[in-house]
């Protein structure tokens, strides 16, 4: 744990606890207690990147895909001598084998997203020290997606996942429109980025789709984009509507996109009773030559998100920020409105300091009603790292919180413990959709 000095809890440590009582009797066995239960609580993860295996190719796993994540090819850039152009032109396995070798062999693998590959192979009873990719190779070929994806999920405890949906691709939509049925541990995420953030290139997509549409926000549109949501809401059942913000979002807006939110998404929310999740900060493409590695971040204006809320008490919302700047002020946002939940810590704050530092204020600030973490994971395997990284981050943060909460004289029992944990890992989120 952290900076938790137990000696500053001296009177834990002698013996006034009653082993029989559902209550840790010291600092190590508190310690112990919200290891095992962070340990073991399962994980409904509301935004990753996944498919279910009923998606067919858009189900990827494996080393190819794990070394080809846009968080390593943004760190290959950091060391090798190859051109992005360069990059692109080769073949998915010679990247992966450049990316190998630049990251893992020649570099030792510090960074979070390199560690977590390490994680990943390490838990699989690979070699993280191979010269090359063959063994990783052969044993990912030898696994059938369907048994693996149960492994997977066993091995991380990742009871349920969330996946990211876009009404306007035609693969997924050749999927919802088929027979087949999905996966009901793989929940749909109804994704509004092209909708909401590039309405020129959206409308013939949507049109394409029978619905009558123009670049024009006339009220016909309008009409037309909410039945065109409301289809998708009935198709996909989908558990939040998302959409990803750019740092400098105003609410209100005088743009397409403000329209579009105020006249069509705001109202969809309401009518079905549907949450909007708000993920913003995002500077796409600040290096556009990187691709999906491309993007960075700003810090946002945290008081559109009390506008928001204010002006929507109807509507709930999911919010994350992408810079760690806006952290502080999220939390207290949060704790004027009942209608937001604050969630994970998102991409370029999914780092062990970093998760550690937002968890505790959260802790400080809104209690257990927040959502800690997601995972944001593109490539199934990792589920594995990035659970394994966050749950001990978290442990740590609660340890450290009940510490601080036997020191002003309360004890937590182990029931209390797993109800907190239950609560951080899935029940706040299944209480906000409706679940249960
Ligand atoms: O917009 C998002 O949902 C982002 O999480 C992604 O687009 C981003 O590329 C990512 O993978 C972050 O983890
Ligand atoms: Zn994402």
């Amino acid at each position: 744990m952290n900076n938790l000095n137990t000696k500053e809890f001296d009177y834990l440590t002698a013996g006034n606890g009653n082993a029989t009582d559902g209550k840790p009797h010291d600092i190590n066995e508190l310690r112990r207690q919200v290891d095992e239960v962070i340990a073991a609580t399962p994980v409904f993860d509301l935004h990753t990147h996944l498919f279910a295996t009923q998606f067919g190719e858009l189900n990827l796993f494996g080393i190819d895909e794990l070394l080809n994540y846009h968080y390593l090819i943004a760190e290959l850039f950091r060391y090798s001598p190859v051109a992005p152009a360069e990059f692109w032109r080769m073949e998915k396995s010679a990247q992966a084998d450049l990316i190998w070798r630049t990251l893992f062999v020649e570099n030792t693998p510090l960074s979070e997203a390199t560690r977590g590959v390490i994680a990943v192979l390490s838990i699989l009873g690979l070699n993280t020290r191979a010269k090359n990719l063959s063994e990783a190779r052969e044993f990912f070929a030898a696994q059938k997606p369907a048994e693996y994806l149960e492994n997977v999920l066993k091995i991380s405890r990742v009871s349920d996942v969330v996946m990211t949906n876009d009404p306007l691709d035609d693969a997924e939509i050749k999927v919802w429109n088929g027979v087949e049925q999905i996966d009901s541990r793989f929940h749909a995420a109804l994704r509004l980025d092209r909708l909401l953030n590039g309405w020129t290139e959206a409308v013939p997509l949507i049109e394409k789709q029978n619905y009558a549409v123009h670049t024009k926000i006339d009220e016909r549109t309008i009409n037309e984009t909410r039945r065109f949501l409301d289809d998708w809401i009935r198709k996909m059942k989908p558990l939040y509507l998302g959409v990803s913000l750019p740092d400098d979002f105003a609410y209100p807006e005088e743009s397409p996109r403000g329209k579009l939110l105020k006249e069509v998404v705001l109202p969809t929310c309401k009518a079905h009773n549907i949450s909007l999740a708000l993920m913003i900060g995002v500077r796409r493409q600040v290096n556009p030559a990187l691709k999906l590695a491309g993007d960075g971040l700003g810090r946002a204006d945290v008081s559109i998100l009390s506008r928001i809320c204010a002006k929507n008490p109807e509507v709930k919302f999911l919010v994350t920020f992408l810079s760690r700047e806006n952290q502080h002020e999220l939390c207290v946002v949060a704790r004027k409105f009942a209608n937001l939940m604050p969630f994970g810590c998102w991409w370029f704050l999914n780092n062990s300091s970093i998760i550690s530092e937002i968890t505790r204020e959260r802790f400080e600030m809104l209690g257990t009603s927040f959502i800690p973490q997601h995972s944001d994971a593109r490539i199934l395997d990792q589920l594995i790292y990035k659970w394994h990284h966050s749950r001990r981050i978290i442990a740590d943060a609660l340890l450290e919180s009940y510490a601080a909460l036997w020191n002003d004289g309360r004890r937590v029992t182990r029931a209390e413990i797993e109800r907190d944990a239950a609560k951080l890992f899935s029940g706040n989120f299944r209480g906000w959709v409706g679940l249960e």
